[in-house]
């Protein structure tokens, strides 16, 4: 785990499961405890949680609290997307892949950035034409 920083980053806005919710709702994340809105929440609901989560975690580790620099980026590709992004350790690897979705090309992704990455495996991973 990181160094520095406080707390497992996750977001206070976001309820943390009662043992018994987060059996209902797991989400299959493998890290942390689990959150989720409520113990209701659907596989989707729990997927969107976990990206969301993750996000925030990495992103918070250095500089901007709510952006990904590169080093969290690639971090964050390497250690919850290796089957999806293969070579994730090569820096030039990450480095272009960045590029492809910093749009305003400033090194920091915000998550709407971060999102489109997202929207491109998703697409691959479905055999989706993009
Ligand atoms: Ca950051
Ligand atoms: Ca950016």
């Amino acid at each position: 785990m990181g160094a520095g920083g406080g707390g497992a980053g996750f977001s206070a806005d976001v309820c943390i499961c009662e043992e018994d919710e987060a059996r209902i709702c797991r989400g299959g994340a493998g890290t942390a405890p689990h959150t989720c809105w409520s113990a209701l929440c659907t596989g989707m609901e729990a997927a969107i949680t976990t990206i969301v989560s993750q996000f925030q975690a990495y992103a918070g580790s250095e500089g901007c609290s709510s952006t990904l620099s590169k080093d969290e980026f690639q971090k964050l590709v390497a250690a919850q997307l290796p089957n999806f992004v293969k070579n994730a350790s090569d820096p030039g690897v990450i480095d272009q892949l960045m590029s492809s979705i910093d749009e305003n090309n400033d090194g920091e992704l915000t998550f709407s950035e971060f999102w489109q990455l997202i929207g491109k495996l998703a697409s691959r991973q479905g055999g989706f034409s993009q």
